[in-house]
């Protein structure tokens, strides 16, 4: 009996679980899940109602609302519709799909149909100053934060997505603020968020650190959005596994960010434009119908620097097939970073320098990057000069009328020098530079003269690199070649300096003691070509030559062919020689049938460049491209 008891008791507790479940299945699947549908272009408060409902309802309804909710848009007119907001919307604090694809008439080759538009709010309130209280001026688009303030007990903004909506001339003054959607809230100590998603919105005109600002987030994804004329475009700060694509910015004084904590990001498959020509202007303002930018220039051009920039501690994310175009300082950089970054098949022009990595294994590799106006691509260490350094708007500085900073609550007079080591830069295509073709050097010099940082270990293998005007690879100690970065918070100062051709070819030196750039490392020296032609009609080229470097070391010589002396345009073979106690390995030789493959008939010159390998078989640094030889000589 009691045993009967006992199972009956089970049965029936089972049978409450069940019915449990279902009640809150309900609840998740009917009860709670609202869909708001924005009917006018007012900017009414309140709360939102089927036959009279403004953005700023819609808001309030679904943060009200526990659980994801939809707002979709049906405002009567084909035309584009604009919400002239007079104060900052609600922050969003719970799940929500804003979804400006639903507006009749949305077409997705003329962007959003639908947006806010905050310049009434900066008329009334200024930008970037600070209040009466103390407390930055903070005039975001969409603020999307973890949960509200008060902790609504279920509230979470994770999951939320903004479709299609077009976001103008918001401002946010304080250093860690977004331009206009920020997950994650204003501070980065906010709680983290996940599973964001922006699409297909359009950013104009939005005066901040970034018109898109991501902090704290988790597997965010932007995909097809369109930034132009913001002070900013997209920035990452702490977050994982971020993925930005699809996308076009023209102008931005840093097109994209990832910076402090940010690691696992990808951006893949943007058009950068750092400084877009009025035709570019006019075009996609035509396009999206901006008429204050069609036949002009872009308004937020002060600030202009780099089309992607990873710093501050950013590691592990990738930068791949993105296009970087006319950035007046580096077309990608990477800065003062973390470390383990890779920038691959990347197309890099029309910037003072493509690329540049003062950070540590760094891997550069399958780019195309070509026109810049000094090196393509550029190692070296960097000097960070902190004149005033705000780090944190919790210490807000303060601003002259022009905002520039007068005190920063704290400054710090100091200069930070970062090594690069261990970059790989390998198979990338690199020409038409106005200087080398890639340069490895400058040593950190402090203020008493001391060398602090240099550059070693950087592999440089199998790129193609031809007509650039200076040296395919020049390794330099010129103390003038570092990068530098003066901030001066919200009055951001950027500068680098850096010779269009260091120092030209650097000689050898017996046993390859001097110290630098790659260690200066001694290139080989190409001594003899033999041609041979078979009987057979088989052709074969053995190349010799002699190096002279450390004693009793491994390097490795690899073999380019070109149609002209002085570059590399295919790799053709290595070897791999020891040195004997007097540094030398003499007589080395690479023998290699001639293939068109391999030797097109126009390549006549042979070049090679020699790379230490280290005792686990590692490669370290590479030396400058040696002198060519001509093939059947001249
Ligand atoms: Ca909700
Ligand atoms: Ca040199
Ligand atoms: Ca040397
Ligand atoms: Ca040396």
């Amino acid at each position: 009996m009691k045993i009967q008891n006992k199972l009956i008791n089970s049965i029936f507790q089972k049978i409450l679980l069940i019915a449990s479940f279902s009640v809150m299945f309900i609840g998740i699947g009917f009860a709670n899940t609202n869909t708001f549908t924005v009917t006018n272009n007012s900017d009414a408060d309140g709360i939102c109602s089927p036959q009279n409902c403004s953005l700023r309802q819609a808001i309030n309804s679904a943060n009200n609302n526990t659980g994801p909710d939809v707002i979709n848009f049906n405002i009567p007119g084909s035309q584009r519709h604009e919400i002239l907001l007079q104060t900052v919307l609600p922050a969003i604090t719970d799940s929500v799909t804003i979804n400006g694809t639903t507006q009749p008439g949305y077409d997705i080759q003329n962007g959003p149909s639908v947006g806010i538009n905050g310049q009434a709010i900066v008329n009334a309130n200024g930008c970037g100053g600070e209040a009466e209280n103390g407390v930055k001026r903070d005039y975001p688009g969409l603020d999307i934060v973890a949960h509200a303030p008060d902790e609504v007990v279920g509230n979470d903004a994770s999951g939320t997505q903004i479709k299609a909506i077009r976001v103008e001339n918001f401002c946010v003054g304080a250093q860690v603020s977004a331009g206009i959607a920020k997950p994650g809230g204003t501070s980065v100590s906010s709680d983290p968020i996940e599973d964001v998603v922006i699409t297909e919105s359009l950013f104009i005109n939005c005066i901040a650190n970034s018109a898109v600002d991501l902090q704290n987030t988790l597997r965010a994804v932007l995909t097809k959005n369109k930034f132009i004329d913001n002070s900013d475009n997209l920035e990452f700060t702490n977050s994982a596994f971020a993925v930005a694509e699809e996308s076009v910015a023209l102008g931005g004084q840093d097109s994209l960010e990832f910076l402090a904590g940010t690691t696992d990001s990808i951006a893949r498959n943007n058009l950068f434009i750092v400084l877009p020509t009025t035709q570019e202007v006019t075009d996609f303002a035509n396009q999206y119908d901006i008429p204050e930018l069609v036949g002009g220039t872009l308004r937020n051009e002060f600030l202009i620097r780099s089309g992607i920039f990873i710093q501050q501690g950013a590691s592990n994310n990738i930068a791949e097939y993105n296009t970087v175009k006319r950035s007046p300082t580096f077309g990608i950089n990477l800065a003062g970073a973390g470390d383990d970054n890779i920038i691959r098949n990347n197309l890099v022009t029309d910037s003072l320098i493509g690329i540049s990595s003062s950070d540590s294994n760094t891997i550069i590799e399958g780019n195309i990057v070509r026109d810049n106006l000094n090196a393509g691509i550029a190692i070296a260490p960097r000097r960070v000069s902190l004149g005033f350094f705000c780090p944190s708007a919790t210490v807000p500085p303060d601003l002259d009328e022009d905002g520039n900073i007068l005190n920063c609550g704290y400054t710090i007079n100091n200069f930070l020098f970062r090594s690069s080591t261990g970059s790989k830069v390998i198979g990338n295509t690199i020409y038409q530079n106005m200087g080398p073709g890639i340069v490895v050097g400058g040593t950190a010099v402090s203020s008493n003269g001391m060398k602090i940082a240099t550059t070693t270990n950087n592999t440089l293998s199998k790129n193609i690199i031809f007509d650039n005007l200076g040296l395919a690879i020049d390794l330099t100690n010129d103390s003038d070649f570092v990068f530098g970065t003066l901030f001066l918070g919200l009055g951001n100062a950027w500068f680098a300096t850096i010779a269009p051709d260091p120092d030209g070819r650097t000689p050898n030196d017996y046993l390859d003691l001097d110290l630098g750039a790659n260690n200066l490392q001694n290139f080989p020296v190409l001594t003899e070509i033999e041609y041979t032609k078979k009987e057979n009609g088989e052709e074969t080229l053995k190349i010799k030559g002699t190096l002279n470097s450390e004693a009793h070391k491994t390097y490795r010589i690899d073999f380019y062919s070109s149609e002209n002396s002085g570059e590399s345009e295919m790799h053709i073979g290595f070897i791999e020689v020891t040195t004997n106690s007097n540094g030398d390995a003499d007589d080395f030789e690479l023998e290699k049938e001639i293939e068109m493959q391999i030797l097109p008939l126009s390549h006549h010159y042979i070049a090679a460049t020699a790379t230490e390998v280290g005792p686990d078989g590692e490669l370290l640094s590479t030396s400058e491209l040696s002198d060519s030889i001509a093939v059947l000589g001249e």
